[in-house]
């Protein structure tokens, strides 16, 4: 069927530098769109989605879990890395290896080759949920980057500058788009606006981040 709005916008790029050394790969976690469910589900029975508190004592919006061998924390004591879900006792689950493949890989295509991850905080945002500004600086080493994908419904990320005054630019990061955070990006501030209703096909009312990181030293 012929499309009436088809090339009356620019077409977007596949990849596209976002910052001086963060690359957005549109839809590349698209062909491991299934197995990344079906893991998901593992990691979420061994080690279900939970509020954490942070250290001033507010319940965060997103919902959040891990897999890997460090597993991001917080909770009134302050923020951490884990070798043990706290909620359980156990360790976090094992990073499955479609995780460790799609991350690699992204972080290998925006040049960082040598990228391998030991921790993944999956965060689940309902409508309504949202990450305000921050930095993420509990790893060991700010030298690797970050890699972001995104699942489910779409939402608004924000991206500031090194300080929390700095402007910030909003993007739209939908299903299957992946991002990878490094260099003098690496500390950027950043965040998500409150997620909007709606309904996903695959996931329903909900939007997933998976977001890789070398943690340890
Ligand atoms: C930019 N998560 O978990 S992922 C986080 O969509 C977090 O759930 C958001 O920020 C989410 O800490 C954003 C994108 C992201 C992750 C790390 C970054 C962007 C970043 C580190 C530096 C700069
Ligand atoms: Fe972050």
């Amino acid at each position: 069927m012929l499309d009436l709005l088809d090339g009356l916008l620019p077409p977007e790029p596949a990849q596209e530098t976002i910052g001086d050394g963060a690359m957005l790969l549109r839809g590349a976690a698209l062909p491991y769109e299934a197995a990344l469910l079906v893991a998901l589900d593992r990691i979420t029975t061994r080690s279900p989605f939970r509020h954490m508190v942070t250290p001033g004592g507010f319940r965060m919006s997103v919902a959040m879990t891990n897999c890997g061998a460090a597993g991001w924390v917080t909770d009134r004591t302050g923020y951490r890395y884990d070798a043990i879900d706290p909620e359980t006792g156990l360790p976090w689950p094992l990073m499955p290896d479609c995780f460790l493949d799609l991350a690699i890989t992204a972080a290998s295509q925006a040049g960082y080759p040598a990228f391998r991850p030991d921790a993944c905080l999956v965060n689940r945002y309902e409508p309504g949920a949202r990450l305000s500004l921050h930095q993420d600086r509990n790893e060991h080493d700010f030298a690797h980057p970050i890699v972001s994908v995104s699942l489910g419904l779409p939402a608004t990320f924000l991206f500031g500058g090194l300080t929390r005054g700095d402007p910030v630019t909003r993007f739209a990061l939908r299903h299957g788009d992946v991002v990878v955070w490094g260099g003098p990006s690496r500390l950027r501030y950043h965040g998500v606006a409150e997620l909007k209703e709606g309904t996903h096909e695959l996931l329903g009312h909900r939007r997933i981040n998976l977001t890789f990181r070398k943690a340890l030293a």
